[in-house]
C-alpha cells in the first residue's frame, strides 16, 4: 500500500506565458513508451508480482522504492503540463460562450483532448495524442531479465528528457526535466549496481548511455549541488530496509559514494494550487458555487 502526501518532490515554477504546443511535446513524458507512466508501472508491476521476496528481498526493495518514487514523477508531468496549459484560452477574463472563447486553439498545432476531453488538463496520453498501453510494461518474472530491461527504461526515458529539455523553453518544462534528468540517472545506476551484484556485468561500462552533461543543464546544477544524484530515498518509515544491500559503491560518472536516505515529506514543497480555467468549467461551470458550498461544509463538519 501507499500514504500520500500533498507534496511534489520538488518546486516547480508557477504559471507564466502558457505553452500549448509545448505542453503536448511534454506530454511524451507522461505517457510515452519511455515516460514516466511506463517507469511507474513498470516497477510497479515488478514488484506486485514479486516472488520469493524473503529470499531476494534487497533487489525487491529497490524495485518497490523506485515506483514509489516513479508516481512522485507522474505527479510532477501533470503539473508541468497543466501549468503550460493555465490561461491559454482566456482572451478576456470573463468570455461569453458565444464568442467561442476556445477557437483559436482549434486550428494550431496542439492536442485537443486537453481541452475537448479534459479542463485543461494532462491526458493519459503520448505526445502524438495516443493513449498510455499496459503494451509498455514488461515484467518477465526473470529477476535479472527485469531489472535489463529497467536500465535501458531509464536510457530511453533520459534521451526523451533530454530531447524535451530541447524542444521546451517554458520555465515548468525546464524545471521538470532538469529534476528528471538527474533522478532518471539515479534509477539507471541503481539498476546497474543491482545487476553487477547479481551477475558481475557492469552495465554502465558495457553500456554507458545516455551520456548527458548534466553539469552543464543549469535546471540540472541545484540538484547536482544537493546530491541528488547520489541519493536513493526510502519511501516508508518501517519497511523496505535492505536498498544499502544492493545501493552502495561509487557513482559510475562522478565517483560519488551513493547513499540511501530516508524520505522526509515534510521537506519536499508543498503542491501548488492552479487556478480555476472558466472557459473549460474546470472545475465546474461556476467554481464560486463549489467554493461556497465546501465552505458551508468545512463549517458544519467545524474544520
Ligand atoms: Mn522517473
Amino acid at each position: 500500500m501507499i500514504h500520500r502526501f500533498d507534496r511534489w518532490l520538488t518546486e516547480l515554477p508557477p504559471p507564466s506565458d502558457p505553452d500549448p504546443a509545448g505542453a503536448a511535446v511534454v506530454q511524451e513524458l507522461f505517457g510515452g513508451r519511455f515516460g514516466e507512466m511506463s517507469t511507474f508501472m513498470n516497477y510497479t508491476m515488478q514488484s506486485f508480482n514479486f516472488r520469493n521476496k524473503a529470499g531476494a528481498r534487497p533487489f525487491y526493495d529497490l524495485v518497490a522504492n523506485i515506483a514509489a518514487e516513479e508516481f512522485g514523477h507522474i505527479e510532477l508531468v501533470a503539473a508541468t503540463i497543466n501549468t503550460m496549459l493555465t490561461g491559454v484560452s482566456s482572451d478576456a477574463p470573463e468570455p461569453e460562450l458565444t464568442d467561442s472563447p476556445l477557437s483559436a486553439l482549434k486550428d494550431s498545432w496542439k492536442n485537443p483532448h486537453h481541452w475537448v476531453d479534459g479542463g485543461a488538463a494532462t491526458q493519459v496520453q503520448d505526445s502524438r495524442g495516443m493513449p498510455w498501453t499496459g503494451d509498455n510494461v514488461t515484467n518477465s518474472g526473470d529477476l535479472v531479465g527485469d531489472l535489463t530491461w529497467n536500465y535501458f527504461l531509464e536510457t530511453g526515458a533520459r534521451n526523451g528528457k533530454l530531447r524535451v529539455y530541447e524542444m521546451c523553453k517554458h520555465p515548468a518544462a525546464r524545471a521538470l526535466t532538469g529534476y528528471l534528468l538527474v533522478r532518471g540517472g539515479v534509477h539507471q545506476v541503481a539498476y546497474a549496481r543491482a545487476l553487477e551484484n547479481l551477475t558481475g556485468a557492469d552495465l554502465s561500462k558495457m553500456f554507458p548511455a545516455p551520456r548527458i552533461p548534466t553539469d552543464k543543464i543549469p535546471e540540472c546544477r541545484p540538484h547536482l549541488d544537493a546530491k541528488e544524484h547520489t541519493k536513493l530515498y526510502r519511501f516508508s518509515p518501517s519497511d523496505y530496509g535492505e536498498l544499502a544491500a544492493v545501493f552502495n559503491g561509487r557513482h559510475p560518472e562522478t565517483g560519488d559514494e551513493l547513499i540511501v536516505v530516508d524520505d522526509d515529506p515534510q521537506q519536499r514543497p508543498p503542491a501548488q494550487d492552479l487556478p480555476s480555467q472558466t472557459e473549460v468549467f474546470a472545475p465546474s461551470w461556476a467554481p464560486g458555487e463549489i467554493e461556497e458550498i465546501a465552505a458551508n461544509l468545512r463549517k458544519k463538519a467545524g474544520l
